[in-house]
């Protein structure tokens, strides 16, 4: 069997496809463990209708009992949305496995990168990647979300990293990768909540159809893909040292409670949103639907190209 005759295309995304129509994959990690409900649904909706909005089909993509599903219906959205942390986070690695039981499973970027390419997709829309966890050099935490934007053709926009990774290391592994980084309208890689890093960006575009050149000529060189920084919006950036202060004590919580592996990244978003008593959560809705229409605007040009 081929890993194919697993996808399950919701009949607007097979049709967008068959007509080369724009298509815009959208992550369901974010949903079930990026955010508590019912803020993860109302989020996910929200992407989906930011993709609609600018010409361009959604695609919402998670592993529904053993399926690779390729377009949610709103019913199923629900279902994940409150299954939120009861279910389990799939990167590449788990999708074998889940598929042979039959589960059910958000997607990490990694493995949403993965599923978007066997399904035809270009363009993939996130609020922040994984990346080089502090304290790397001991731990060896290296999200599998560098190592899949290294080998596999997809554009993926996103707000950068947020600071509970190390973004210096995150820069230098994404090159090591051979990810071409570019900044949308920045020149430097954006740290999620705030939209400068200290880290510089080589390449700078500031229109979506340049973008989507570029996108389509590093589909020709590969093998791995475009990530493009597109900064929070600047009305929704929170206080670069406040937060620092925040994730800082995240992670000295995380260390003590011997919280380690794939659980790191849910609890030290979790414990963001609750000692910024929501504010962080704003944040991350705003950045992520700005990241939904500029995927989308990119997705619309590709289709014209
Ligand atoms: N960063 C966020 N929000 C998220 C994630 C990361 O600000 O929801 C999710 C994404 O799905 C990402 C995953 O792919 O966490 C990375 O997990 P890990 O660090 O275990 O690779
Ligand atoms: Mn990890």
């Amino acid at each position: 069997m081929s890993a194919k005759a697993l996808l399950d295309l919701s009949p607007a995304v097979a049709e967008a496809l068959a007509a080369r129509r724009p298509v815009v994959a959208l992550e369901s990690t974010i949903i079930t463990h990026g955010m508590p409900y019912p803020k993860n649904l109302e989020t996910a909706l929200m992407l989906e209708a930011a993709v609609a909005e600018r010409g361009a089909v959604p695609a919402t993509i998670a592993v529904i009992e053993g399926r690779f599903r390729v377009g949610l219906e709103r019913a199923e959205l629900e279902q994940l949305a409150r299954l939120s942390g009861g279910v389990v986070k799939a990167s590449r690695r788990d999708l074998s496995a889940v598929a042979a039981r039959g589960g059910s499973a958000g997607t990490t970027v990694a493995a949403t990168m993965y599923i978007a390419e066997l399904a035809g997709l270009e363009i993939f829309a996130t609020g922040g990647i994984g990346g080089v966890h502090r304290g790397a050099e001991e731990t060896f935490d290296i999200s599998a979300d560098l190592v899949e934007l290294g080998r596999t053709r997809l554009a993926v926009v996103c707000a950068g990293a947020k600071s509970i990774l190390d973004i210096g290391k995150t820069v230098e592994y994404l090159e090591s990768q051979g990810v071409a980084v570019c900044g949308y309208r920045c020149d430097e890689f954006p740290a999620f909540y705030a939209r400068t890093s200290g880290h510089r960006i080589d390449h700078r575009f500031d229109g979506a159809r340049d973008l989507a050149r570029m996108i389509r000529l590093q589909r020709e060189i590969g093998p791995g893909g475009v990530l493009i920084a597109n900064p929070i919006p600047e009305a929704h950036a929170l206080d670069a040292d406040a937060i620092e202060k925040r994730i800082g004590e995240a992670i000295v919580e995380a260390r003590a409670q011997g919280i380690e592996k794939k659980d790191v990244t849910p609890f030290l978003l979790g414990r963001i949103v609750e000692m910024t008593e929501g504010r962080s959560l704003e944040a991350n809705m705003a950045l992520a639907r700005n990241n939904a229409s500029l995927a989308a605007e990119i997705a619309v040009e590709l289709a014209r190209l």
